[in-house]
């Protein structure tokens, strides 16, 4: 009887759809096998309605990790996409390389704080100083979650295991590295703020370049105790929103939620708008210094600074500064793949 409720002519009624016409349930993947509550299990959601919303079709995104939980998440979203689980660490020059052969693709990539700050940091960073078009989201939660829960590189000072062990090392701030490394899209977030997360995720797939997207993520069963800086508890009590977001996608024309007036607007290439207003702080996350200060000062006060804390839309990616073409390198001619004869022979000539 239910069935028919709200459905006159008697059948089910038909899903919710996108602007390409598809349900939610073909960015969805297959069912998660991480702990229950696992902080990474929500960023997943976010995905699934970011790329759900913007109305991505998921035979064109291509997914990648490295190793750990976290990196086991892309089998948890988008079923109909490309994916590539790499090495430890190794995730950027994967999709470096991939993303070079079909720029056509939208890229994101999923790794730890340990695939990511400890093991895959100088992958990492050339990948940030190069602006490789890809979603590159650290879900952080500063202990490596799949080998039980030692201390990352993003380990607070101070911050205590269950066993007792207290770290005394300093941390790596992926953040504040991506925007000294010339990052053009670097945004922290929590997986308890998930309306934040989801807008920032949007506007990820608006930009194009590498989006650092450093997502607070609490382990549930080995880094989520007293004495943690990356529980549950502890991120809800010290999140600092430094903004409150809007975005509007390229495809629809009025952001209904934070209205004009005291607000910074940036324009991404594609049309899209995001919007910020301040909450009390003098804040341009378009003013690099003053985003490295902002993240600095807020270590000194033990607050977790979320939001986009920096934007560069005209930064050209690695692509363009490469001059690559925009088609995928598989469907070129091979008379426009490779030098000609003549080409070639002209720079044996010239090395004479
Ligand atoms: C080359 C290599 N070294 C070490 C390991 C063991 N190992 C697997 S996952 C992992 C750390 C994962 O931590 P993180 O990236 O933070 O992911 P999480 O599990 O916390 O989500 C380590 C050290 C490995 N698989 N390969
Ligand atoms: S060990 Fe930690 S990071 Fe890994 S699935 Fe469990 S809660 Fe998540
Ligand atoms: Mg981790």
């Amino acid at each position: 009887m239910s069935a028919t409720l709200g459905n006159p002519t008697g059948g089910a009624a038909p899903p919710k759809t996108n602007r390409l016409g598809l349900p939610k349930a073909d960015y969805e993947g297959g069912k998660s096998t991480l702990c229950l509550g696992c902080g990474h299990d929500v960023i997943t959601k976010q995905i699934i309605n970011a790329f759900y919303e913007m109305g991505v079709p998921p035979h064109r995104v291509a997914k990648f990790s490295g190793i750990g939980c976290s990196s086991k998440t892309p089998a948890y979203f988008l079923n109909r996409a490309w994916g590539f689980n790499a090495v430890h660490g190794r995730m950027p020059s994967l999709a470096t390389g991939a993303l070079a052969a079909n720029p056509t693709l939208v890229g994101i990539g999923v790794s730890g704080d340990g695939d990511t700050a400890s093991i895959g940091i100088g992958q990492f960073v050339h990948l940030v100083r190069r602006n490789v078009p890809l979603i590159y989201i650290i879900e952080d939660n500063g202990v490596y979650g799949l080998t039980k829960g030692q201390f990352s590189a993003t380990a607070d000072i101070g911050a205590k295991l269950k066993n007792g062990t207290v770290n005394d090392l300093t941390p790596i701030d992926c953040c504040s590295l991506a925007i000294e490394l010339g990052g053009s899209f670097v945004a922290r977030s929590f997986s308890g703020d998930m309306k934040q997360l989801q807008t920032i995720l949007e506007a990820a797939i608006a930009h194009r370049g590498t989006c650092v997207i450093d997502v607070i993520s609490p382990c549930v069963t080995f880094n989520d105790h007293e004495g943690s800086t990356k529980s549950y508890k502890y991120s809800k009590e010290h999140e600092t929103p430094i903004h409150e977001l809007g975005f509007v996608p390229f495809f629809e024309e009025t952001l209904a939620e934070i209205p004009a007036g005291d607000v910074k607007d940036v324009r991404f290439p594609d049309g899209s708008l995001l919007r910020f207003r301040g909450v009390g702080r003098d804040y341009d996350p378009t003013d690099k210094e003053k985003a490295m200060r902002a993240i600095h000062e807020s270590h000194a006060k033990e607050e977790i600074l979320t939001g986009v804390l920096y934007v560069d839309p005209q930064k050209p990616d690695f692509n363009a500064l490469m001059g690559l073409v925009d088609e995928p390198l598989t469907r070129l001619p091979l008379d426009r793949l490779r030098p000609s004869r003549e080409a070639l022979d002209a720079i044996m000539e010239s090395m004479r």
